[in-house]
């Protein structure tokens, strides 16, 4: 029997080498992604907001609570929070991940998730998943073999602190993006992120994962959350920028729903809630 591990790479391995990992495993390690000065920036713009979250999820969105954790800071919308962040987010390598795994199947792509995450001490284990199963009606998910399908999606998580086992470093099942989707891991097919403060954990949308516990009692496993999907997963009209929200607010429910103010589970959230919060 293997011992399913996690390959490492150092920061100036040829983005060849990373795409090569993730063809074989799903997922794979860059070593010292962020140079010292993106550390200590989003640092500096990430801190206040931490301070200013409570743990855990809006009420409205019970449903996802289990998902999102309860003792775990999310702090979506980055974009628009840290100019640092907008730096990070063009970050060759991973543009060069996208590239080649999205470009084939759309003209360009998109940014799905910029979120921190944050696993505070006595978070449980997230239970595993993919996250490309979010678009769970997508043919992909009735196919037997998902890695013959297009990779509809990229990410990657930047440590923000070091993670480990037990501070909630993300598990990872190596090699399940080949796998056939009724195929569950076993104990032994589950392997904890451990990477030092700027190493970053690469994985495509199709590799099994999810947030570990955080058995501290005293400290918090900060991750930087990027990730990219296909240009065309989004609706033909863009209704948020075509009318005005003070018009939406003043419209039948339903309709609101209709123009993207309900969220989809976890698809088209805002303050990791539904966009109905703002109306
Ligand atoms: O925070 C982590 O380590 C993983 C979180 C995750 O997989 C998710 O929220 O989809
Ligand atoms: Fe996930």
């Amino acid at each position: 029997m293997t011992v399913p591990k996690i390959e490492c790479l150092d920061p100036d391995a040829p983005h060849e080498k990373l795409i090569e990992l993730l063809d074989q495993d799903g997922v794979a390690i860059v070593e010292g992604a962020l140079v010292p000065e993106q550390l200590e920036g989003l640092s500096a713009d990430l801190d206040a907001l931490v301070d200013g979250t409570a743990p855990g999820t809006p009420d409205h969105m019970e449903v996802m609570q289990p998902f999102y954790g309860f003792d775990t800071i999310r702090i979506d919308g980055l974009p628009g929070k840290s100019a640092t962040y907008v730096d990070v987010l063009q970050n060759e390598r991973l543009l060069a991940v996208a590239d080649h795994y999205l470009k084939p199947h759309c003209l360009h792509y998109l940014l799905n998730t910029a979120q921190l995450i944050q696993i505070g001490p006595g978070e449980s284990a997230q239970d595993l998943h993919r996250d490309d199963q979010a678009w769970m009606h997508h043919p992909k998910h009735a196919h037997v073999d998902p890695f013959s399908q297009p990779q509809i999606e990229v990410e990657v998580i930047y440590a923000l602190s070091d993670f480990r086992a037990d501070n909630g470093g993300t598990r990872v099942v190596p090699g399940s993006h080949r796998w056939p989707l009724d195929r569950q891991p076993e104990t032994h097919e589950i392997v904890s992120v451990e990477m030092p403060r700027g190493s970053a954990v690469y994985f495509l949308g199709s590799t099994i994962h999810g947030g570990g516990a955080n058995s501290t009692t005293d400290q918090s496993r900060r991750g930087l959350f990027t990730g990219f999907v296909v240009g065309w997963l989004r609706t033909e009209e863009n209704f948020f920028l075509s009318t005005p929200i003070e018009a939406v607010r003043e419209m039948p429910e339903r309709v609101q729903g209709w123009l993207g103010y309900d969220s989809y589970l976890g698809i088209g959230v805002v303050n990791v809630g539904s966009p109905r919060a703002l109306l």
